[in-house]
């Protein structure tokens, strides 16, 4: 039986790497879908040896990208997150890097006009429900990919897309402090629970025994460590109104620390269940979020620098009120992206047989 081609985009999108797909191009019923995308993948296999993916949840991702219905969006961005070495897509968070290439795809695969020397693309994350704007270089009328802007933990430097962040406070866990507090305790340790585009479970590394400075390899290797953070996480779900997420992907759990390099916060972060290179968008945003809550910036910051393993996340953030109270006024970043292929994966047709 012939394989079946599925038209495709390769690119980085911010710190992760992932494959971008017209919505009609896939199988409309999602259990055929997640098949497609674990075959187009090589999933489940820790080396991913029989597809795309990268052997690590950062470089096995899908966006999935259509015209929008929504008259405040142009298009609709589905993100999925393809397990490694499980058989299993999850839908359940956003990812903010993979955000940074739908503004080009979109531009490109003709599903936005392009503008004049910036074009706006305003993308509806169908996985929240909420909007983010992408700012997209386009003299001449093309999308320039290479610039001067550069992010930490991707080498080199590339055209800038700076991302704004429309509505995202609470849109996993219905608040942006699901508990309705500041802190709260939880096997034993104080710990903030934020969702300002991605749960996440933000505690001192000196209440779990470390300095939070290790290497993710030494924090990977640490058994002890990760049952407890574990153990907190599944706990915290619950309390996020997340309900068991035992096999979920959120929330992720950002050990913080004082800043070492100028930085408001340093930062390693459990997503669950591998350490992040860098740290995720939204989950810079959270953590960042974190941060004026717990005291460690002031309420009015614009800029507030994430420290993380490879270099310093941005957010621009601005909110207004008190502890558990504030507003989220503003959150807004800068992301690279850069289109790496386009053509078609091939995944068997016993499969997918498109024509049957
Ligand atoms: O937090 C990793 C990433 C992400 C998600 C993760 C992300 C985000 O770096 O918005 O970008 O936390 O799973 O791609």
């Amino acid at each position: 039986m012939p394989l079946t081609a599925i038209p495709c985009v390769v690119y980085r999108g911010g710190t992760s790497k992932g494959l971008y797909f017209l919505a009609h191009d896939l199988p409309a019923d999602s259990a055929l879908r997640d098949s497609v995308l674990l075959a187009a993948m090589g999933s489940p296999d820790a080396r991913q040896i029989d597809g795309l993916g990268g052997a690590h949840p950062l470089t096995s991702k899908v966006a999935i990208v259509s015209k929008s219905g929504h008259l405040d969006a142009d298009v609709d961005y589905l993100f999925l997150q393809v397990f490694v070495d499980r058989a299993e897509v999850a839908d359940q968070q956003n990812c903010g890097n993979i955000l940074a290439g739908v503004g080009p795809f979109a531009i490109e695969t003709g599903l936005v006009p392009v503008g004049r020397d910036v074009t706006a693309v305003r993308i509806r994350m169908l996985n929240t429900g909420s909007t983010a704007v992408a700012h997209v270089q386009t003299p001449g009328g093309k999308v320039e990919y290479e610039g001067n802007a550069r992010i930490d933990g991707v080498p080199g430097t590339a055209a800038p897309i700076p991302i704004d962040f429309l509505d995202v406070a609470g849109s996993s866990c219905g608040a942006l402090f699901p508990t309705g507090h500041a802190q709260d305790m939880v096997e034993g340790v104080p710990v903030t629970l934020v969702d300002n585009g991605m749960p996440v479970v933000v505690v001192s590394a000196a209440d779990l025994g470390r300095t939070g400075y290790e290497t993710p390899e030494a924090l990977e290797g640490d058994a002890e460590l990760k049952s407890r953070v574990e153990a907190i996480r599944l706990t915290a779900g619950r309390m996020m109104n997340l309900g068991d997420v035992t096999n979920k992907s959120v929330p992720k759990v950002s050990l913080i620390s004082a800043g070492r390099d100028g930085g408001t916060v340093c930062t390693r972060t459990f997503i669950p269940h591998r350490v992040h290179e860098a740290i995720g968008v939204f989950g810079a945003v959270s953590v960042a979020t974190a941060c004026v809550v717990l005291g460690l910036a002031p309420n009015d910051a614009t800029d507030l620098d994430i420290e993380h393993p490879t270099g310093f996340f941005t957010v621009t953030m601005a909110v207004e009120g008190e502890g558990a109270d504030i507003r989220v006024r503003r959150s807004a970043l800068l992301r690279t992206a850069r289109k790496l292929m386009t053509g078609e994966v091939f995944v068997p047709a016993s499969i997918w047989n498109r024509n049957r």
